[in-house]
């Protein structure tokens, strides 16, 4: 069988509406469920991008793939599916994102963006080379994969990885889809107003009145607020007004990286959309009470993510029709995924890194060749460690037994009650823009425990069926004491 490997950067499982239908609706997305395996408990190891890419590649823990955060460079010596599928008379290619700042390895074909690429006429790399691509870069990432496939060796089987820049910060939308989400509803997520005082340990002597002590909290330490000036008005949100009245920080790398990429035609098309936006901030800001400035710039971001998201959706369906088109789809694997989930205003965050469930989850989703009976839905806990070993076995290849992650075959096929019962969790980058602390932890199918270190020491432990959205930290309490003796060894 062929592969199809599509993910994602920073695409929330909330905003995919075979997960979560709130915000958007994402068909092309949703065939891909309707036609296969949605999985409903889909985690990665470390959410953030380029330990969570390693992953994919090697099957294995950041600690034993060696990439702990996004600053050092893959070790693109070492084991990894694309170059045992090579090894197996796969042709195989990589087009987008990679993020790994060394070069690729165990490709035939790369075309890669430097960074974080651009969402407008980026740079790539193609095979060595630099040149710039002008258009959209979702568009422009699906045009350069079906390009490979019209040029591949017909009658050999490929593996491809479709590595998309949206949905990543700052969120900027195609011209085509600018006003797509400007008259939604957008919920106001119920936690959106946390104040973190749940997490603070719960302190009980005997015949005393339970009370929570006060504490380091590390939610409350971290930089990725949107009512704050973490999310920056001209940057994140793209006020940059002609007059220069609304100065931020981050103010000019906007205005002379980002928006200044933009080509005359596509400068129009984003000035018509927000120049009025400008305007009618301008107007009303003053006069907003603090909570309804915070709503105001949660909606503002919400459209922007929603809009990337829309054009994805769009191009994943260009892909699948161009698959079924050249009489592709029924022997391919297809999947799609993120390299991790994103907070769209839970905690009154954005961004990711957390052990939390909004950014541990990922989206999931797969269609088998056809003929492989499969579950609609597997609820069983699955994480990006089983990715490789799942494209392996599917391949026909023998999974090394380095690989730390199981392949998903059988459960796909069948309910297993042997299957994993907890998910290891460890984050690393310390201090960093965002100053979410280092922080590992265990989740089981009911409990997450968690234990942040380094410039802090913090337990946390939440009842995942009596409090999801991790609202109240039972760490500390007697009647958890046992069950956190349990976690803890586990964890151990
Ligand atoms: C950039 C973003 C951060 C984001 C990291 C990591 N800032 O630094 O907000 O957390 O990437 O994202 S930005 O100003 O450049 O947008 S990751 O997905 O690559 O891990
Ligand atoms: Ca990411």
């Amino acid at each position: 069988p062929n592969i199809v490997f599509i993910m994602s950067d920073d695409h929330s499982y909330q905003t995919l509406s075979a997960y979560d239908d709130r915000f958007i609706e994402t068909p092309h997305l949703d065939r891909i469920a309707g036609e296969g395996v949605t999985f409903v408990n889909s985690f990665v190891a470390n959410s953030i991008c380029a330990p969570s890419r390693a992953t994919l590649l090697t099957g294995k823990h950041s600690h034993m793939n060696g990439q702990l955060d996004n600053r050092r460079a893959f070790d693109g010596r070492q084991q990894t599916f694309p170059k045992l599928l090579q090894g197996a008379g796969y042709q195989t290619a990589l087009v987008g994102k990679w993020h790994l700042r060394s070069t690729p390895t165990g490709y035939d074909h790369y075309e890669r963006l430097i960074g974080q690429g651009d969402y407008y006429n980026s740079d790539f790399i193609t095979n060595g080379d630099t040149a710039r691509s002008h258009g959209y870069v979702t568009d422009v990432i699906t045009d350069k994969s079906i390009r490979w496939l019209e040029n591949r060796t017909p009658g050999q089987p490929f593996a491809l990885q479709v590595h998309h820049k949206a949905s990543h910060r700052i969120w900027m939308p195609d011209t085509s889809a600018l006003g797509a989400f400007q008259d939604a509803g957008l919920p106001v997520p119920d936690t959106f107003f946390d104040d973190f005082t749940g997490k603070r340990y719960l302190k009980t002597e005997m015949g005393e009145q339970p009370q929570r002590i006060p504490m380091r909290i590390p939610a409350a330490e971290t930089r990725m607020s949107i009512a704050t000036e973490d999310m920056d008005l001209v940057y994140d949100l793209k006020l940059l007004d002609e007059e220069g009245e609304i100065q931020t920080k981050y103010r000019e790398m906007y205005a002379n990286d980002r928006y200044a990429r933009l080509d005359e035609q596509q400068k129009a098309a984003w000035d018509a959309h927000y120049d009025p936006i400008i305007r009618e901030f301008k107007q009303n800001w003053e006069a907003m009470s603090e909570r309804e400035r915070a709503i105001w710039k949660y909606r503002r971001y919400m459209r922007d993510y929603l809009a990337t998201i829309r054009t994805l959706d769009e191009n994943v369906g260009r892909l699948l029709e161009y698959l079924k088109a050249e009489g592709l789809y029924e022997n391919t694997l297809v999947v799609y995924t993120s390299d991790q989930g994103f907070y769209m205003g839970e905690h009154g965050w954005f961004d990711k890194r957390f052990i939390y469930e909004q950014s541990m989850r990922t989206p999931l989703l797969m269609k088998f060749p056809e003929g492989m009976a499969t579950r609609e839905e597997v609820d069983e806990l699955v994480q990006n460690i089983d990715w490789a070993p799942t494209l392996l076995e599917l391949a026909g290849v023998e999974v090394p037994a380095g690989m730390q992650g199981q392949s998903l075959l059988p459960l796909v096929q069948n309910e297993d009650d042997q299957w994993r019962d907890a998910l290891y969790y460890h984050y690393y980058e310390f201090p960093n823009e965002h100053m979410v602390k280092k922080h590992y932890g265990l989740r089981t199918d009911r409990y997450k425990l968690i234990h942040f270190y380094d410039d802090i020491e913090v337990w946390e432990l939440y009842d995942l069926q009596e409090d999801p959205m991790e609202l109240n930290n039972l760490y500390g309490q007697p009647e958890y004491a046992q069950r956190t003796r349990e976690l803890k060894e586990r964890l151990r």
